[in-house]
């Protein structure tokens, strides 16, 4: 399976580096070096490893200590979050037009033709979708007859003309295909990326203007496909990769690689020949079973989160004291977003509430990054007395945040308002 070789090279790594009370300089060194190797014998390409090991060793310097929990679980949990963020975010098929059209294409032996009799299947089985396969492939007679094949043994119908062109295959078939939900179109590959190849498969597209283009690559290929990958890309919208044969070899680093230099999303993974064995790609259990370790990064996950409710709450007592700084707002707005209200204190809290009402909308996730950053570009004393923020501050915070003035004032005026709909309420409980 792929990754097994890096799974058990990274477990040594961790298992090294346990019982060390706290990580030096040198334990971070010596463990980076050793998921460098593990990395490069994955096959992943030397750009991803700099810069996941780059971003391991600035957090793991910077890791702040949680009680209970080791610094080597810490570690592991740095590496996995760095590992999710290089496999993406998950990602499906997404068709808003009737029929929806989706293209697969690919080097010759990568899978395309496998891999669309299987998508064929879930859409139908899964989502009882009505799916028209067309055989666009007209390089090889026997494309053809093969998803004939694939096709009879899932039930599902293949449009196929024989002495014609692909592009006439496609149109006829979406002619054909009207009444269909999806229409999948299977086309043909070449050994290497050749102008031809990449003309027709343009010339295809202009005609079926597919929402999905799914690459599909072969896991058990080097770091060669990163270019492959780049090729199509240029000329191609490709709007997923397709995994395949993630079962055969050990490595598979190459696919990491793939979806971090293209920026286009693993939307399946194929595990075997048979027409079921197909994926949908989780990047947060991918990570996890490359690293091995899920129970340890729950366990650090859990102690973070109570490290961040015990902030939370003291931040709730100075509140109720009557001393509220923007770090308190901080600590508290990342709550809401986070988990809603944390306690009986917040939710009863009017500014909380309506705060946690706007951030429930879609850009939620800007809006917080953005307040985050407004308060992080601000001193400790601007901080903790935010009336000595005058013009010039103002200008200075803005252009550290990299935000403009406006949003820095209404950050303010929430702050003031927060402030004192938080009096109130203390004065409230008679306090
Ligand atoms: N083990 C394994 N074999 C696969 C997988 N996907 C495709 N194959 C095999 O790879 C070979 C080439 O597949 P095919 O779909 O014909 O590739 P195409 O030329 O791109 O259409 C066939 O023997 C398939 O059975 C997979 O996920 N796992
Ligand atoms: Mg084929």
């Amino acid at each position: 399976m792929a990754f097994d070789n890096l799974t058990n090279r990274l477990q040594d790594t961790f298992r090294n580096m346990t019982g060390k009370g706290k990580l030096s300089e040198k334990n971070i060194s010596d463990a980076l070096a050793e998921i460098r190797v593990a990395l490069l014998e994955a096959d992943v390409s030397l750009e991803v490893i700099n810069d996941l090991l780059d971003h391991i060793r600035k957090e793991a310097m910077g890791m702040k200590v949680v009680r209970e929990i080791d610094p080597s679980q810490m570690f592991v949990k740095v590496v996995n979050d760095k590992l999710i963020e290089i496999l993406g975010e998950e990602s499906s098929l997404e068709f808003s037009k009737k029929p929806g059209v989706l293209m697969m294409v690919g080097l010759q032996g990568s899978g395309k033709t496998t891999t669309i009799a299987k998508i064929a299947r879930e859409l139908k089985v899964k989502e009882d979708k009505k799916v028209l396969l067309v055989a666009a492939d007209l390089a090889r007679p026997a494309a053809v007859e093969q998803l004939k094949i694939l096709g009879d043994r899932i039930d599902v119908e293949v449009f196929a003309e024989l002495n014609t062109k692909p592009t006439d295959v496609v149109r006829h078939a979406l002619d054909y295909g009207k009444d269909f939900d999806v229409i999948l179109i299977d086309t043909a590959g070449r050994l290497q990326i050749d102008e031809a190849l990449m003309q027709e498969l343009v010339e295809i597209n202009n005609i079926a203007h597919a929402e999905e283009i799914l690459l599909s690559v072969d896991a058990m290929s080097g770091q060669d496909v990163i270019h492959v990958a780049r090729g199509f890309k240029e000329l191609l919208p490709l709007t997923g990769l397709v995994a395949t044969k993630f079962d055969g070899d050990s490595r598979g680093g190459a696919i990491l690689s793939v979806r971090y230099m293209t920026q286009v999303p693993v939307k399946y993974v194929g595990v075997g020949e048979g027409i079921e064995e197909i994926e949908r790609f989780y990047p947060d259990r991918t990570a996890s079973r490359i690293l091995g370790m899920g129970d340890i990064v729950s366990l650090v996950e859990k102690a973070q989160e109570k490290m961040d409710i015990e902030a939370s709450e003291k931040a709730a007592e100075r509140m109720m004291r009557g001393e509220f700084t923007l770090d308190d707002m901080l600590v508290q707005l990342q709550q809401v977003s986070k988990m809603g209200p944390i306690s009986g204190l917040l939710k009863m809290m009017p500014g909380a509430n309506q705060l946690a009402g706007q951030i429930d909308d879609a850009d939620a996730k800007t809006g917080m990054s953005k307040t985050e950053a407004i308060i992080q570009s601000m001193t400790k004393e601007e901080r903790d007395n935010p009336n000595i923020i005058r013009a010039s501050r103002k200008n200075r915070i803005a252009k550290g945040a990299g935000v403009s003035t406006t949003e820095v004032n209404r950050l303010l005026n929430q702050y003031e308002k927060m402030k004192k709909q938080m009096r109130m309420f203390t004065r409230m409980l008679g306090r």
